[in-house]
This record gives structure tokens, sequence and C-alpha cells, in this order.
């Protein structure tokens, strides 16, 4: 397995070096921010910190945090900290309420996009000598322009076959002899059941033997389907709008733990109700900073993800802080009947069943006074009715040994289940209120 570092002298910098570079990042962006963006300006003055006040990196404490309502309220361009004409690219995340996160780039952002794609991708076994399709639609979402842009930096052969159009993604793949692939974590999942709906089998017929996937919920257990379907070694990716898109953090080749790069980015874990930082290894909500960002930085921002900070060092050379896979949203989590449950919870039983296929979904509803749960699974291949019924019955007594709760559970056919082509929606809740 290749395990190339992009760029050795700034993955592998000692410790201190990476802190004081990343205090010097941190002192030049909030004053970028604090003189270019009244948002930060009002906010830091409002609580009494110049710029000049932030003189240890745990001095970023003192700034206030920034929620995504900020960023709808100075919709679209109010936190820009360089004018619209210095900017080069837009990209927004799809906002299914309010308006859209919209953020602008300049040069100088792309070229640090790219850089972090390139070191995220060239860890999960990327080269010049690889054939890299790019299933992702190519838009306003972030994710096929930042993979793109790492894989030319790169210098393999991108193939920007973009979204959907799942049977001729596969024929690409075949005819090009594509060696790598990226995606959304369900959709990669997808073309693999796909593929062997087709009578392909993607460990034999196809060259593909490395991947990157993220940008939504993505449990071992799912990693380890895509692993075995495929034959390949499976990179988990993070990242957001916000921050740039993808690229923020990767798992090297000791898959425990993902590398956040602390040259661009800073990662606090806070406790999501006091909002008071917590202790390595200990969960929390993460808030990330851009420190190196022109066109949009961003001061402490609450993503709502969950995850928490690895102690010590990684046997890959690389010093760059790890935090573990993401465990969900905090606005991810579901109560029913007072039970608080994360939707990783199921998606980890169902993984671990060697029958069970990569797709689910998870529906909540209202019967009489009472609210209920069922989970829709499709199997990977067709089994026989009496089976599909042991099967149901066993993930219901797994999912309630879990979560205490015994939904019913429905085993479909292989395909069943209707699959879009950005982030799967593995939840509905249409619970009366
Ligand atoms: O999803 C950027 C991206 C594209 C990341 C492609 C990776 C690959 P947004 O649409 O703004 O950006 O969504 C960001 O997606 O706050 C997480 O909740 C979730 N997310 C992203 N990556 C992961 C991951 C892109 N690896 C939101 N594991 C984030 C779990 C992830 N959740």
């Amino acid at each position: 397995m290749s395990d190339f570092i992009f760029n050795k002298k700034l993955e592998t910098m000692p410790r201190p070096e990476l802190k004081s570079l990343q205090l010097e990042n941190l002192r030049g962006v909030v004053k970028h921010a604090y003189d270019n963006v009244p948002f930060y300006r009002n906010g830091l003055d409002k609580v009494g910190v110049k710029p000049s006040d932030i003189k240890t990196l745990d001095d970023i404490q003192k700034i206030p945090f920034t929620v995504k309502n900020d960023l709808r309220d100075n919709y679209p361009f109010g936190l820009m900290a360089t004018d619209l004409e210095n900017t080069i690219e837009l990209h927004a995340s799809s906002g299914t309420t309010g308006n859209p996160i919209t953020v602008c780039y300049t040069q100088h952002d792309l070229d640090v996009w790219s850089e972090v794609m390139a070191r995220c991708l060239s860890m999960s076994g990327l080269t010049s000598k690889d054939v890299f399709q790019n299933p992702i639609p190519y838009g306003l979402f972030t994710g096929a322009f930042g993979f793109h842009y790492g894989g030319m930096k790169v210098g393999a052969l991108v193939v920007p076959s973009g979204g959907g159009q799942t049977e001729r993604q596969l024929q690409l793949m075949k005819d090009y002899g594509v060696t790598f692939v990226s995606g959304v974590a369900s959709y990669a999942a997808y073309l693999g059941q796909k593929a062997l709906s087709m009578g392909l089998e993607p460990d034999k017929d196809l060259k593909v033997r490395n991947g990157l996937f993220g940008a939504e919920m993505f449990s071992s257990g799912l990693k380890k389907k895509l692993c075995d379907t495929w034959n390949m070694d499976v990179h988990d990716i993070y990242g957001l709008t916000e921050m740039c898109g993808p690229g923020v953090s990767t798992d090297c080749d000791q898959h425990d733990g993902l590398h956040l790069w602390e040259d661009h980015f800073l990662l606090e874990i806070i406790d999501p109700k006091t909002g008071e930082p917590v202790g390595v290894e200990e969960e929390g909500e993460m808030v990330i900073s851009t420190i190196t960002k022109e066109g949009m930085p961003i001061l402490r921002y609450r993503t709502r993800d969950l995850s928490f900070i690895y102690d010590g060092g990684c046997e890959c050379g690389r010093t760059h802080v790890k935090h573990a896979p993401i465990k969900g949203r905090s606005d991810d989590m579901i109560i029913i009947r007072g039970t608080n449950i994360y939707p990783s919870q199921i998606e980890h039983v169902l993984m671990g069943n060697d029958a069970v296929g990569t797709n689910y979904k998870i529906t909540l509803y209202t019967e009489g006074i009472m609210d209920q749960m069922k989970v829709d699974v499709e199997t990977k291949k067709i089994i026989s009715e009496a089976e599909k019924e042991t099967l149901a019955k066993t993930l219901a007594i797994g999912i309630k040994a879990v979560i205490t709760l015994g939904p019913t559970v429905n085993v479909l056919d292989p395909g069943s289940i209707e699959q879009t082509t950005i982030k799967a929606k593995r939840v509905e809740d249409n619970r009366k209120k």
C-alpha cells in the first residue's frame, strides 16, 4: 500500500514548529477578519478583544463562536474579507432550510484547497500513475471540485465523470482502467451494489484499488463492506463548505483517526452544552477555524460534528493532530420515547451483518399516540422470503440491544430503496409533532 507524503516538510514538521506556524497563521487571520469583516470586528469589540490580544493558541478561546445562522444572516457575501473582484470561485451547500451557506475563494484559497486535497489523496494512495474517477456532481457542492483540484496537483489522470448515470460510471471505470475512486460514501456503496447487479465483480473485473470517500455518516461497517466488495483500501475524508469543502482531514494507512491539517485549520473540541473545552480523548463538538483563508475566513465555527482528539503521535510520520471518525452530528440525534439515539448506532448494527447490503432508511412515525421506528434495509443478494424474515428478526434484536428500543425491520431486495446522488437521506421523521 502506498502512503506517499505529499508535502513532507509540512506534514511531518516537528510539533513545536507546527504549533508556532499555527499561532502565526491564527494571529494573521484574526487581524485580517477584524480589519475587513464587520461581523468579526463587532463580535470582538463586544468582548473587548483586539487581534493583538491573541498571543498564544489558547487565546483563541477569547474569540466568540461563529454558528451556521451567522453565515445565513450574512448571506451571501456579508462575511467576505476581500472584494468580490479578488475572488474567482464560489461554492454553496444545498441548504435544505434557510439561505445556502455560500463561500468565495481567492486564488490563494484555491491553492490551499488544492494543497490540502493533494495531501489527503496522496495519503489515500493516489499517485501520478493513477487513473482517478471522480463521480461527484460538478456544481455548487464543493465535493467534485476539491477532489478534482487535488487530483490534478498530485498529477493523476482525473476522469471528471460527475454525478449519476451509475451504469455509465461503471463502464467508464472498466474502459479507462480506473484505479482510484472518490465520492460520497453512500454513492460509493451504491456503485458497488449496482456493479454486482450488472453481473460485474468489482474485485475481479475492475482495477480500482483505492478509494477516498466522505461527506456523510461513514461507519466502520460501511467502510468494511466497501473494502470487501471492491477489494480496495478505503479512506475517510472529512470537510465542510464553511472550511473549504473536502480536505480538512483524512485517515492515513494506519486507519486509526483522521489527520487534520493544522497549518491551515485549528481544531477545538467543546462540550456542546456548555461551550467549554473538553479534554484530549473526550468526545464533544468540533469547532474549527480557518487560519489561512483570504476570501472568507471563519473563526471558531461550531460544526455540530461529534468527535474527539487522539492523544499521541502516529506511526505514519505525520505530526498533525488526529481526530476520531465523525460519530454523527449533534443535531442528528433522534429522541424517541425519551431515548436518545444516533443513526450511526443503527448503521453500525446493519453494516455488521454480512447478508445486508449498503442501503437503508430509518423512518419515524406515530401510531395512535406512540412514536415508532421502522428500518428498511436492502440485502446484498436476493434471498428467500423465509431468509428475509429471519434476517429481520436478527437485525431487530441487534438494534434493540444497542438502542434499547425495538424497531420494525423490513428486509428488502437490493435496489429497492431510492438512491440519491449527492448525500443519502437516511432518516425520515414523519411523527406528529
Ligand atoms: O460534505 C464536503 C465534503 C465533500 C466532504 C466530499 C467529504 C467529501 P458540506 O456539504 O458542507 O460539505 O457538509 C459538511 O458533512 O459538517 C459533516 O456533518 C458531514 N461530513 C463531511 N465529511 C464527513 C465524514 C461536504 N467523512 C458536513 N464523515 C459535515 C462523517 C461527514 N460526516
